[in-house]
């Protein structure tokens, strides 16, 4: 084997048992090496062929923007590596929440992930959620993040965020029911990896249970499905990695005339100056103080 052709891609992981794309773009079911830690989704790997029809993951590369959580003991949570852009979606149906997306904007932040919003189902027009969607849009979209209006059924409506992912890495991350294996469907060729990953995910199934990267259609480049969430946490143990996630916040309080300004009640704090100015957004001061509280900032 020459060098490059013991390069692969992690595409589905269960466990220690794994689905590697070589660079013929073959897929092969593996085992990782007992030594290595446990792979994510995307991650870059050596392997060697086993036997007939099988592999073994030999080493992994270094990741790059590593994308963690912390599942509900408080343990750090690999969700993906090597992540260009992360695509927070929501809908009119399940009802989205400011928070959660503040709170995948931290950890994304942090780890260096371009981010943005894609309100999909923009079809769905007589839910008594589109007022909290179209809010949700049309703040982020003031705060600078890109955003996306589609309808994962209505292809047209997708060639926006088609064009801006493609090439990239990207992955799908939202509540459970916003569409997200929709538009996986829509934008990449799940169907030829259907038959690969179909044994070990339960693809067709309607809830996602694996994250998957597919290769995207518009031809490079790739879409990391995600299964659905109830919350997020972002695996941070600083104050000022909260406050990387809120920048038009951070930016007032050089404002505060005491240091340690917690910006609830002092006199002269800039972030609530220019809370009282319309420049900061009550529902991101809130979801500010709210995880800060939680997280015992
Ligand atoms: N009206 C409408 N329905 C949609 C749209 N996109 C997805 N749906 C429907 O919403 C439901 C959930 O879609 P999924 O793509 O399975 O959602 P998901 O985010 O992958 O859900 P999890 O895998 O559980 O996280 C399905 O019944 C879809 O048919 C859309 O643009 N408009
Ligand atoms: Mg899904
Ligand atoms: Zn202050």
């Amino acid at each position: 084997m020459n060098p490059q052709e013991n390069q692969a891609r992690v595409i589905a992981t269960y466990g220690r048992e794994v689905v590697i794309e070589d660079a013929q773009g073959q897929l092969w079911p593996a085992f990782t090496r007992g030594t290595l830690p446990a792979l994510i989704a995307a991650d870059q790997v050596e392997w060697e062929p086993l036997e007939e029809d099988k592999a073994i993951v030999t080493s992994l590369h270094e990741r790059s923007s590593l994308l963690a959580k912390q599942n509900r003991y408080g343990k750090t949570k690999l969700v993906a590596s090597n992540v260009d852009i992360a695509l927070v979606v929501i809908a009119p149906e399940p009802q989205p929440y400011f928070e959660l997306i503040d709170r995948y904007g931290i950890a994304l932040n942090n780890a260096g992930i371009e981010v943005a919003i894609v309100g999909n189902k923009a079809d769905v027009t007589n839910s008594k959620h589109r007022q909290t969607y179209d809010e949700i849009l049309a703040l982020y979209r003031s705060l600078g993040w890109q955003t996306f209006a589609v309808s994962a059924t209505e292809p047209e409506t997708l060639q926006a965020l088609q064009q801006s992912i493609h090439g990239k890495s990207t992955i799908l991350l939202g509540q459970s029911g916003v569409g997200k294996s929709s538009i996986t469907h829509a934008l990449a060729g799940v169907e030829i990896r259907t038959q690969a990953l179909s044994k070990a995910t339960g693809l067709g199934q309607h809830t996602t249970t694996a994250t998957a990267a597919y290769p995207l259609l518009s031809g490079s480049g790739y879409l990391i499905d995600s299964p659905g969430v109830r919350g997020f946490h972002p695996q941070i143990s600083e104050l000022s990695e909260l406050e990387k996630g809120y920048p038009e916040i951070l930016a007032e309080m050089e404002h505060c005339q005491f240091r340690d300004c917690s910006h609830v009640h002092e006199p002269s704090c800039g972030v609530l100056a220019a809370l009282n100015a319309g420049k900061i957004h009550q529902n991101r001061l809130n979801s500010f103080y709210h995880i800060r509280d939680k997280l015992q900032l």
